[in-house]
């Protein structure tokens, strides 16, 4: 089933210039980037993203985390995509991640964990909706 995911490269991969490798993974594995910005998540948009985690120990450091740089948004699509860019992210503790996964190739620490991607249909139309707008994930020609 054809599906779209929201994936967002974290702030500390921005900083680490690794953007462009996690988009050709991403690109290789054979999925679509059907929108992608660049922007500084606002506070408000974070704490609506993160809102499950509201209640967590680690709610402050991670909205504080996710809000410190740019961040790059994308909404990605293809045939079982939430599930795929899962298994591509490894675990969300990085030392738990396989070698070969990105989390397990590039980060060490789970506040500072490089990639998120939604975990389910659910999240990923909530996630979606909170960060692009319908017509900035159109793969149709922008209308004259
Ligand atoms: P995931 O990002 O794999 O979907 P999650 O939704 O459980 O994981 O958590 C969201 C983010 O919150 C995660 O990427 C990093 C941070 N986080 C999770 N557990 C944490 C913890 N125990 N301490 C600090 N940060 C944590
Ligand atoms: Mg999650």
């Amino acid at each position: 089933m054809t599906e779209r995911s929201f994936v967002m490269v974290k702030p500390d991969a921005v900083a680490r210039g690794l953007t462009g490798e996690i988009i050709g993974r991403i690109e290789r594995r054979g999925l679509a980037i059907v929108g992608m910005k660049k922007a500084v998540m606002t506070r408000a948009a974070a704490e609506e993203h993160y809102g499950e985690h509201r209640d967590k120990p680690f709610f402050g450091e991670l909205v504080e985390f996710i809000t410190s740089g740019p961040v790059v948004m994308m909404a990605v699509e293809g045939e079982g995509a939430i599930g795929a860019l899962r298994a591509m992210m490894g675990a969300t503790d990085p030392l738990k991640s396989a070698p070969g996964t990105i989390r397990g190739d590039f980060a060490l620490e789970v506040g500072q964990n490089v990639i998120h991607g939604s975990d389910g249909p659910e999240s990923a139309a909530r996630e979606l909706a909170i960060h692009f707008t319908e017509a900035e994930m159109s793969s149709a020609p922008a209308p004259v």
